[in-house]
């Protein structure tokens, strides 16, 4: 008889310390809920706020006073009618949840068939509820199985190589965690980019990726850091999130409406609030602005407009963009360059390309509109790479065929460039004048600049050859010597490394683009530029106009070329660090 209250006494002493774990004799009854050992998630029954006397089993922020639902295992099969559900780990090391009639409402899959007598079911602190056998072998877990919400160091796969559809699916209602038509994950056909779909419908996509590995970030003013990444182990991508120690509560999630959010807990205000959004604004919503319109969002209120070469078809985005000038096939095609760009949908994605093929591969067929191309084996990606995918093909050559649609344009200096074909007319008139012409101007400069050393040179020799004859006899150091010499060169010597700094090792995101005689790129020296762009008042600007006058005047009469500009204009014009005026940008030939 003595046993009996001991025993009774124990199961007590057990149910009122909260517990990380449910094993094989120790079920989960309504009412009970596991803690895990750091007491950061719960996990119980639940009904939600609102709604009939169905009820869940769910995960939740054990800390958070706003009742935050973070996992659901039975989401489409709810425990009906007030009746009191039961979880319990079975013999075969499967949880298993069933309603009083003895009805399987929810279960794993596992189907362990040796004997496992100390399985174990145990809530761990980021949210994790994973299943254990004896020897410590996790062999299922609830990171793998999400419902509308992405905890930090979960890992979504893009692609569904096991055929496990993993995608985050928003509950239907905001008591409701039914799963709904909005879901998001990888795009099967690319496995390059991530969707947010309405049913099989696109709803809102991310621009494909490019290799870089935090695709945002955030750092607010406490001091915190949420990186969102994409892993590449080994061919297959990945999407995560981590966030810096000690940082408030994060999520991600999708919301019942459809909108992709990434909220973080404030315990001064009490409640979460968002500080990524998808899709907002609505111009960013899946192929809004039409094939060939581009949401902008450098604009104040971002809107709709065309890419370059493009014109609105009718009066609104609703049919898209056309092209103010048709292409011809085959010849008298350009490529213009926009940078900053998300990459368009319907992409195809040829493998195993250099960037010269991969714009060859867009030159020579007629129908491709435009084309992209990244490294994804940059260095950051591959210093993270997990059993990185050795020397497999990492190129990603992006080309269109027909229609650019779901283009958009970031504020934030994201994106990456877009080649886009227009007739070579259109690109002239567009923006490309700058590109082909500044290689031959530089060209011309570099030459002229060696001229005038040269001359300058070979008149200071002469003149330190006629000082050394007039003073023989004077005593003249050897320093003023040197002085002259070096006096003599008016130009400012920039060294290669310099060069290579400001030009980000010759990055492409710094290539304005390229012409017949080289590439051109953007460069800011260090302490350079950026200083002066307010100072032109009246009097430096009429100082301006009169040295430009100068400046033709010498061209069309005085200079032993006699040159004629043919294309003077403010683009035409740089301006020194003493705004003294530089005509450039003109031509010497014969035929003139
Ligand atoms: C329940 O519904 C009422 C009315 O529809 C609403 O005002 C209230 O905020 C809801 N409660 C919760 C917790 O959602
Ligand atoms: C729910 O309970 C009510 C009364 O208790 C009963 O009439 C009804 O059939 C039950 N519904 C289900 C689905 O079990
Ligand atoms: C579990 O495995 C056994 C033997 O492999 C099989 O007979 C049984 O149907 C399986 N059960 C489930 C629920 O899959
Ligand atoms: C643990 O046990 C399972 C099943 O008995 C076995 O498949 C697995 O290899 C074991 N793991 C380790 C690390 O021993
Ligand atoms: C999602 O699709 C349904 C029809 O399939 C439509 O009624 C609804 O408006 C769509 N949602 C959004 C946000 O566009
Ligand atoms: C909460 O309030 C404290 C004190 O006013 C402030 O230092 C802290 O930055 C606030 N935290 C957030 C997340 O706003
Ligand atoms: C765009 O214009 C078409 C034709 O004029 C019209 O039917 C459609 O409703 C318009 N769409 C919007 C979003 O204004
Ligand atoms: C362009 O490429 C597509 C896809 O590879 C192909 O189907 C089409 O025939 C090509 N067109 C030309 C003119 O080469
Ligand atoms: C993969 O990584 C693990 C640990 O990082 C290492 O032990 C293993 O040798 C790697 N495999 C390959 C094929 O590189
Ligand atoms: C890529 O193409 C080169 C030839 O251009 C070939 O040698 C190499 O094997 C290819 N790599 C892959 C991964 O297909
Ligand atoms: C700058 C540039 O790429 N120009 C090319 C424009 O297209 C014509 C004809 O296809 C080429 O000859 C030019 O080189």
């Amino acid at each position: 008889m003595t046993p009996l209250p001991v025993f009774v006494l124990l199961s007590l002493v057990c149910f009122c310390k909260s517990d990380d774990r449910l094993t094989p004799a120790k079920p989960l009854n309504a009412g009970d809920k596991l803690v895990s050992s750091g007491g950061v998630f719960a996990l119980g029954f639940f009904t939600p706020a609102n709604s009939t006397a169905d009820s869940y089993i769910g995960i939740w922020y054990n800390k958070i006073p706003e009742r935050t639902y973070v996992w659901v295992a039975n989401r489409d099969n709810p425990i009906k009618n007030g009746s009191s559900g039961k979880l319990v780990v079975s013999s075969n090391s499967d949880l298993v949840l069933s309603d009083s009639q003895g009805h399987t409402l929810w279960t794993t899959t596992n189907n362990f068939t040796s004997a496992t007598t100390g399985t174990a079911a145990i809530l761990l602190d980021p949210g994790n509820l994973v299943i254990r056998l004896p020897n410590g072998t996790g062999i299922w877990q609830s990171f793998h199985y999400p419902t509308d919400t992405a905890l930090p160091d979960m890992v979504l796969p893009l692609s569904t190589n096991d055929g496990i559809l993993r995608r985050l699916v928003a509950w239907r209602g905001p008591d409701d965690p039914a799963s709904s038509d909005y879901s998001m994950g990888g795009d099967s056909s690319s496995d390059l980019q991530v969707v947010i779909w309405n049913g099989t419908r696109p709803y809102w996509r991310r621009s494909a990726w490019d290799g870089s590995l935090v695709s945002a970030l955030y750092q607010s003013i406490t001091g915190f850091i949420v990186t969102e990444t994409i892993v590449d182990r080994g061919g297959e991508l990945y999407m995560t999130f981590t966030v810096s120690e000690g940082s408030p509560s994060m999520r991600m999630m999708l919301d019942y409406k459809g909108t992709f959010k990434f909220l973080v807990w404030n315990s001064n205000s009490s409640s979460w609030e968002a500080f990524i959004e998808h899709p907002s604004p609505i111009c960013e919503r899946y192929a809004y602005c039409g094939p060939f319109g581009y949401c902008d969002a450098t604009e104040t209120v971002p809107k709709c407009n065309c890419l370059s070469g493009f014109e609105p078809d009718g009066v609104n985005f609703s049919k898209g963009c056309r092209r103010k000038e048709d292409l011809k096939c085959g010849k008298d095609n350009n490529f213009s360059t926009l940078r900053g760009m998300k990459t368009p949908d319907k992409f195809l994605y040829v493998k195993n390309r250099s960037f010269d093929q991969c714009t060859e591969e867009c030159s020579r067929n007629c129908s491709c509109s435009a084309y992209a191309y990244a490294n994804l084996k940059n260095e950051r990606a591959y210093a993270n790479l997990k059993n990185g995918s050795g020397d497999a093909d990492q190129s990603r050559c992006l080309i269109w065929l027909g229609g650019l649609v779901d283009t958009g344009k970031f504020h934030d200096g994201g994106g990456e460039n877009l080649y886009l074909r227009l007739a070579s007319s259109t690109v002239d008139k567009e923006s490309n004048v700058l590109k082909i012409i500044l290689p031959i101007v530089a060209g011309l400069l570099i030459l002229a600049s060696i001229c005038l050393v040269w001359i300058c040179k070979s008149r200071g020799k002469r003149r330190i050859k006629e000082i050394k004859n007039k003073h023989t006899r004077q005593h003249l150091q050897n320093s003023k010597l040197n002085e002259l010499e070096n006096e003599s060169i008016d130009l400012p010597y920039i060294c290669f490394e310099d060069i290579v700094t400001a030009i980000d090792n010759f990055s492409d995101y710094k290539m304005l683009g390229k012409g017949g005689f080289g590439k051109v790129y953007k460069g800011l020296l260090e302490g350079g530029d950026a200083t002066r762009n307010s100072v032109l008042d009246w009097l430096t600007r009429f100082k301006v106009i009169k040295g430009i006058a100068r400046g033709l005047l010498y061209l069309h009469q005085d200079s032993r070329l006699t040159i004629i500009h043919r294309d003077l204009k403010a683009s035409n014009i740089l301006l020194d660090a003493e705004m003294n005026p530089k005509i450039s940008d003109f031509w010497y030939g014969k035929d003139i």
